[in-house]
């Protein structure tokens, strides 16, 4: 499996590479949830038969399920950063909030119902879980035991919205509910702005 000195590598470089407005689409990059999504990925021995889904953050994510390096950074410098998807390798992500915690379930009940290999593994930011969609779909798949986990990676915010200011709690809903069976849950601090490098970058 990638290291965390690799990923932190592969965000430096994409970050030079976006500093020099070759990139003509927006890039998220992370730093700080290294150590927590590599223990996900390997707590759980997430492999080839597994889905990852993902939003507009997710070249870590991408990174971890195995697509090649070279592969993935094509793909940000052709603008395919905020909505990767390598269905080879079972990585599907998009750019629009609460757009795949339905699709995650669904594919979660057809691995089951069809008897197949595989489970689902859907990763989001604070605000998407605090979506209906986000509990729609964990109560889906809990009340029908589907093989569906919801990893929340918590930053405190929204862009840069305070989190837990909007919805007026100090803890995510699901805290102390049957639902967090379903769900992981752990906070980190972003080393880099919520999307590109907090300046202008002319093309
Ligand atoms: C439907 C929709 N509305 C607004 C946006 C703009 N947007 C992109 S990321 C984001 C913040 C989401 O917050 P969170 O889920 O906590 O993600 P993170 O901070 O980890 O990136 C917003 C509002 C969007 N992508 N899709």
């Amino acid at each position: 499996m990638i290291t965390k000195d690799e990923i932190i590598a592969f965000e430096k470089e994409i970050a030079d590479i976006f500093a020099t407005g070759v990139i003509r689409a927006p890039v998220h990059l992370r730093a700080g949830r290294e150590d927590a999504l590599i223990a996900v990925f390997k707590e759980h021995q997430i492999n080839d038969d597994d889905y990852v889904f993902g939003f507009w953050d997710s070249h870590e994510l991408a990174l971890l399920k195995g697509v090649p390096r070279a592969e993935l950074k094509q793909a940000i410098i052709e603008g395919k950063s905020i909505s990767l998807c390598f269905p080879k390798y079972k990585v599907l992500c998009s750019g629009i909030v609460g757009s795949l915690m339905g699709t995650a379930a669904g594919v979660a009940w057809s691995l089951k119902n069809q008897g197949k290999k595989g489970r689902v593994f859907l990763f989001c930011g604070d605000m998407s879980a605090e979506t209906g969609i986000f509990h729609e779909a964990v109560k889906y798949v809990h009340n029908f035991d589907l093989p569906a986990t919801f990893i929340v990676c918590d930053n405190g915010v929204s862009v840069m919205t305070d989190t837990r200011a909007v919805w007026g709690s100090a803890e995510p809903w699901f805290v102390g509910t049957k639902y967090e069976s379903k769900i992981i849950y752990f906070k980190y601090t972003n080393g880099y702005p919520h999307s590109g490098l907090g300046k202008l970058i002319k093309f």
